[in-house]
């Protein structure tokens, strides 16, 4: 199967500008940046998107909220708010078939989203 771009970052064969990285998820900056801060939080386990998570990525999941939290607080976007996100599929915008949830802020976000 041929490697994802993030599994291709994880294996360090591309670049990125890394942020976290632990033993099961690995963040970096956006390279098309859609707001200020735009990171993404990456599983190191390859899950396609949301329609293929299981029960036994609940605490993997989970732990990628709490590492949103954490990268917000460190990029000072905790107060003024934040938006986190996972695209899935076509209709949702998903582009890369590795599941990420991107972590946007630094500017008003609007609502709905395009
Ligand atoms: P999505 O459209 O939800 O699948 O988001 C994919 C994001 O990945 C998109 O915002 C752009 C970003 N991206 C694509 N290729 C690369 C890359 O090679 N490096 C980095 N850092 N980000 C990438």
């Amino acid at each position: 199967m041929t490697k994802t771009i993030f599994q291709k970052i994880i294996d360090r064969e591309l670049p990125a500008e890394i942020v976290f990285e632990d033993e099961e998820i690995i963040a970096f900056w956006d390279i098309t940046p859609a707001a200020p801060i735009h990171i993404l939080i990456v599983p190191k386990k390859l899950i396609t998107s949301i329609n293929d998570i299981k029960d036994e990525d609940k605490k993997l999941i989970g732990k990628m909220f709490l590492i949103a939290k954490d990268l917000a607080k460190e990029y000072k976007i905790n107060e003024n708010g934040f938006r986190t996100v996972f695209n899935t599929n076509d209709d949702g915008g998903q582009t890369v078939y590795h599941l990420h949830l991107h972590l946007l802020g630094g500017r008003k976000m609007s609502w709905p989203p395009g």
